[in-house]
């Protein structure tokens, strides 16, 4: 059978363009979201275009209970994971920390840090009996600063960003891979759902720079994971060329 990646958050942005680059590559995938509709017809578009086989897994990864179920029902050779990338995330809102809305704290928290926790327990015991894997987390560049605004979402990428460093550890001895990947602007859906469907609002933000866009996080993570059996990248930090820092970006009308 060929490799198994699987994908959190595959139905948009850099879980979708993971899932196009793997199946390029002939990796058979566990492609993981929410939305039925997109993830099924995703699927079904890969599955032709390059004659590999996908199963679709749809659960939210903040409902431990039926996210276990839903991934422990996997058939035994599709537990065979080689690759996961912890990509299903999100932000909600941008407010001082004095008038963030409380329910928006909850979903990142539940999301971005226990999601991807659950799913890491889970597929971490897969990958022990066969003395390999590789894990792929993505960070952000709001893991390694916090801007204005950004407290509770920067808090949950740097929380990404210890565990990314405490399962490296703990994975050592079983010959499994870690790696952050922490990208600065990249132009997906990510700003319309921090601002609840404002599309304008969204747009803002990538105006007047060329953002990345997710095929750059793709491409990258490719790179990462086709290195020798004995190299890893701990930790890449890939920004816009008119990005310096989070809050520092050159835009040139
Ligand atoms: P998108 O909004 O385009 O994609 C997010 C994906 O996550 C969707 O497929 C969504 O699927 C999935 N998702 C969200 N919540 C859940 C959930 N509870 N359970 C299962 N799946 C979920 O954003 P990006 O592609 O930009 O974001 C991907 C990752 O990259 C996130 O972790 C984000 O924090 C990170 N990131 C993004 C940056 C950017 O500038 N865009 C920069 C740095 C990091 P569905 O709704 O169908 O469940
Ligand atoms: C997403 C990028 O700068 O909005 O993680 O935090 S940023």
């Amino acid at each position: 059978m060929s490799k198994i990646a699987l994908i959190t958050g595959a139905t948009s942005g850099i879980g979708e363009a993971c899932a196009h680059t793997f199946a390029q590559q002939g990796y058979n995938l566990v492609l993981l979201a929410r939305r039925e509709d997109r993830l099924a017809k995703i699927a079904h578009h890969l599955e032709d275009k390059y004659a590999i086989t996908i199963k679709q897994v749809f659960a939210d990864v903040r409902d431990k209970e039926s996210l276990t179920a839903a991934l422990e029902v996997l058939p035994a050779e599709w537990k065979k994971v080689d690759v996961l990338i912890n990509n299903a995330g999100l932000s909600q809102g941008l407010d001082p920390i004095d008038k963030g809305d409380t329910n928006d704290w909850d979903i990142m928290i539940d999301t971005n840090v226990k999601g991807l926790l659950y799913v890491t327990k889970i597929v971490s015991n897969w990958m022990i009996p066969n003395q390999s894997g590789h894990i792929i987390n993505i960070g952000s560049i709001a893991g390694k600063e916090v801007y204005p605004n950004g407290n509770v979402y920067c808090a949950s990428k740097h929380a990404v960003d210890a565990l990314s460093k405490g399962m490296r550890i703990d994975l050592l001895p079983h010959g499994i891979k870690v790696t952050e990947i922490n990208p600065g602007m990249v132009e997906t859906e990510f700003s319309v759902v921090r601002f609840k469907g404002d599309e304008d609002r969204a747009k803002k933000v990538y105006e007047n720079l060329e953002p990345l866009i997710a095929d750059d996080i793709a491409d990258a993570i490719w790179y990462v994971v086709s290195r020798p059996k004995h190299v890893n990248i701990n930790d890449m930090l890939i920004m816009p060329t008119a990005q310096a820092t989070a809050t520092i970006i050159n835009r040139t009308p």
